[in-house]
């Protein structure tokens, strides 16, 4: 026994002794590459290599990790598809050998980007992780792969969208695992090597595009704020302009602040803490919005600051004066969501108390008044995805009507559904090979309403667990997809306008917790991220239950409310067929 304890403590000094110069060469990355044939379709390029050892990098401030000084091995190549002459790359990050806990984690990208840049890569390596992107073949503009989704005007060029959709993130999934397992010599069939994705926005459609197809993509999956639902989200982030333009109001972006403030003001005592926080949205809705407290808005005094001109955006008068009773009533508009001309609801709105970015107007020097400025995030949906036309926006939006909004989310959920539409409800073959889905959203987030991520469980739940009763259902989904929504939290970040909000930037350590060691987060473990608070720990509650704060707690009580579930359950009676 002792003299077995011996040798493998020999064994295991040996290992660690090879240190990241050792193995981060070209030479040691083309011998452990993925063998020719391991992934059917495609050839990888050995002449493409490139690795390079990179010491004491340093991350501050993120979202999605602690601050950390790490060194990694800087690995890239290329493969192509077998019959295309394409060229996709690759990037991973490695940890050092002693450093490496036997785990992969893939990233994303966000907006139309298909990775971050070397943004999302630090997450891993901090947790021992080999990380992965791909450009998908997108190149150095992958930053936004719009601009390559036509093959000319009228034509879509559909292996680059499939590339897009799911297709380049799962093979730089499965030749990143493969090239991991080589990598550290992870032989021996007893050597599990974990596997995660992290991503949010269009990262986290991307995650779900994997989760959705694949059993065996990820261990655990932490999918924030997705932009999933894709025409839908798309489709809708239009719709405030098109409010404005129906009623005929143009609110300056001082006098939406000013509205935006007041709610959050009165708001941010209904979850039982006046802390600037919006705890509680949906009470925000029904109680202020909803009730006759919104129209008091009116009438109050706004004033700011004339703004210089910076980064190719004009310069801003000052702006006064007193809310006007249209501003209020267009933005209570907004806050209703889209519905068509017969009253039914086509889709939900961001939540009450969220930045108003989508309804932002331009200011004209010449006639100085405000007016409308169409969001080119959804304009280029309905310019590239639906009109075909190689822009970055649409020109104007005459003519729109709801109903025009709801014909573009049709013609693209029949277009897309089966690349980029990414909300196939099903999850039994990643729940079966004991797959873990950690989703979150900023219960503030401007641009992707909150909604969308629980109307999305929901989805799940209902069809994974029929006959079953509400209670029995959600506790058997929580076994393996839980949902946190993010008190205050922004898109996919921190919110400035509610600083003493919590966020959740330990998830991958959750998830790993939850992988590795079984133990599943009955809250999201969370920490203030800037403000008078920094630093203070906060726990999340799980979807469906709800926080209400009690005096002097640290962390909300979490509690079930029938009427705070069935405000979340929107009816999209518009349309006639299931929308997931
Ligand atoms: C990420 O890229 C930026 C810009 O190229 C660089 O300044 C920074 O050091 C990089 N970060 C890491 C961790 O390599
Ligand atoms: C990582 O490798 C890529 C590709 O060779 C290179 O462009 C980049 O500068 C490298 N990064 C660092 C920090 O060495
Ligand atoms: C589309 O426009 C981009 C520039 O925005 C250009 O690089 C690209 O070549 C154009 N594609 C086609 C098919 O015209
Ligand atoms: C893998 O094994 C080879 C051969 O024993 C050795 O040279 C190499 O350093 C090992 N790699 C790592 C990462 O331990
Ligand atoms: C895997 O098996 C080897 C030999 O069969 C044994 O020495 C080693 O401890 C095992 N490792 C794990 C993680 O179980
Ligand atoms: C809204 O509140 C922020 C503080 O969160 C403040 O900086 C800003 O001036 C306010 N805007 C208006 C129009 O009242
Ligand atoms: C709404 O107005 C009523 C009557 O003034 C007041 O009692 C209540 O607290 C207000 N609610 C909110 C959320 O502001
Ligand atoms: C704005 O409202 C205040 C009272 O709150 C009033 O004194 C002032 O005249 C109003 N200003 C304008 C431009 O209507
Ligand atoms: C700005 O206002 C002028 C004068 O009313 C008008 O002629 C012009 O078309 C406007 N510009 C835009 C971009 O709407
Ligand atoms: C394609 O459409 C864009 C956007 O409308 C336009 O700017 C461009 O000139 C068109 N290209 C061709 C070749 O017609
Ligand atoms: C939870 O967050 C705190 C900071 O708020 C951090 O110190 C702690 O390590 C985190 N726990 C886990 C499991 O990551
Ligand atoms: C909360 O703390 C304040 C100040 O520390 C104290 O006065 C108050 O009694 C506490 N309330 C409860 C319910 O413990
Ligand atoms: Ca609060």
């Amino acid at each position: 026994m002792r003299f077995h304890h011996l040798s493998y403590a020999i064994l295991l000094s040996r290992a660690s002794a090879v240190t990241l110069n050792d193995v981060c060469s070209p030479s040691y990355v083309r011998a452990h590459l993925p063998a020719p044939g391991f992934y059917q379709g495609l050839s990888l390029d050995p002449s493409s290599i490139t690795a390079n050892p990179v010491t004491q990098a340093s991350v501050l401030d993120n979202a999605f990790y602690p601050d950390a000084t790490f060194d990694y091995c800087n690995v890239s190549f290329t493969y192509s598809h077998d019959g295309l002459a394409d060229e996709v790359a690759l990037t991973y990050w490695l940890p050092a050998p002693n450093k490496f806990q036997n785990r992969f984690l893939a990233t994303g990208g966000g907006g139309y980007a298909i990775n971050s840049g070397n943004q999302s890569l630090p997450g891993g390596i901090i947790y021992g992780a080999v990380a992965g992107l791909t450009d998908a073949g997108f190149g150095a503009a992958q930053t936004n792969t719009l601009t390559q989704w036509l093959a000319a005007n009228g034509t879509l060029d559909w292996h680059r969208i499939y590339m897009f959709g799911y297709q380049g993130i799962r093979e730089m999934s499965e030749l990143g695992k493969e090239f991991t397992k080589s990598f550290f010599n992870m032989t021996q069939s007893n050597t599990t090597l974990y596997t995660y994705w992290q991503g949010c926005s269009e990262g986290g459609r991307e995650g779900w595009s994997q989760v959705q197809r694949y059993g065996d993509s990820f261990d655990g999956a932490i999918i924030g704020a997705p932009a999933f639902r894709w025409s839908f989200q798309q489709t809708q982030l239009l719709y405030p302009d098109v409010v404005e333009q129906t009623m005929g109001y143009y609110p300056s972006p001082c006098e939406l602040q000013k509205i935006v403030n007041e709610t959050i003001i009165h708001c941010d005592p209904l979850d039982g803490k006046v802390d600037g926080v919006v705890g509680r949205t949906d009470l925000c809705y029904t109680e202020f919005v909803e009730a006759n407290n919104f129209s008091a808005i009116a009438g109050l005094p706004y004033s700011c600051p004339a703004t210089p001109a910076i980064m190719g955006a004009p310069p801003t008068p000052a702006q006064q004066g007193n809310v006007t009773k249209q501003a209020v009533a267009v933005v209570k508009k907004i806050l209703d969501g889209l519905h068509d001309s017969q009253g039914r609801r086509v889709y939900f709105a961001p939540t009450p108390g969220a930045q108003m970015t989508e309804a932002q107007t331009g200011y004209n020097a010449t006639s100085k008044q405000w007016g409308l400025s169409v969001i080119s995030l959804g304009g280029s949906f309905v310019e590239v995805e639906i009109n075909l036309l190689n822009g970055s926006n649409i020109p104007d939006l005459n003519g729109v009507t709801y109903d025009t909004l709801k014909d573009w989310i049709t013609e693209g959920m029949q277009r897309f559904q089966g690349v980029l539409e990414t909300n196939w409800p099903d999850l039994t073959p990643y729940k079966n090979t004991g797959g873990k889905v950690l989703m979150f959203h900023g219960e503030s987030d401007w641009g992707i309403p909150t909604a969308s991520s629980v109307r999305y469980w929901e989805s799940v739940r209902k069809i994974m667990n029929p006959g079953k009763s509400y209670n029995d259902s959600a506790a058997a989904q929580n076994e393996f997809f839980k949902l946190f929504l993010v008190p205050g939290a922004t898109h996919c970040a921190a919110n400035p306008a509610q600083p003493d909000g919590p966020f959740p930037q330990t998830n991958l350590a959750v998830m790993i917790d939850w992988v590795e060691n079984g133990k599943a987060p009955q809250t999201l473990n969370a920490t203030v991220l800037q403000g008078k608070n920094k630093g203070q720990n906060q726990q999340i509650c799980a979807w469906p239950l709800r926080p209400v704060w009690r005096a002097n707690a640290t962390s909300p009580d979490c509690r079930f409310e029938q009427k705070s579930v069935d405000y979340w359950n929107y009816e999209l009676d518009a349309f006639n067929v299931p929308i997931y």
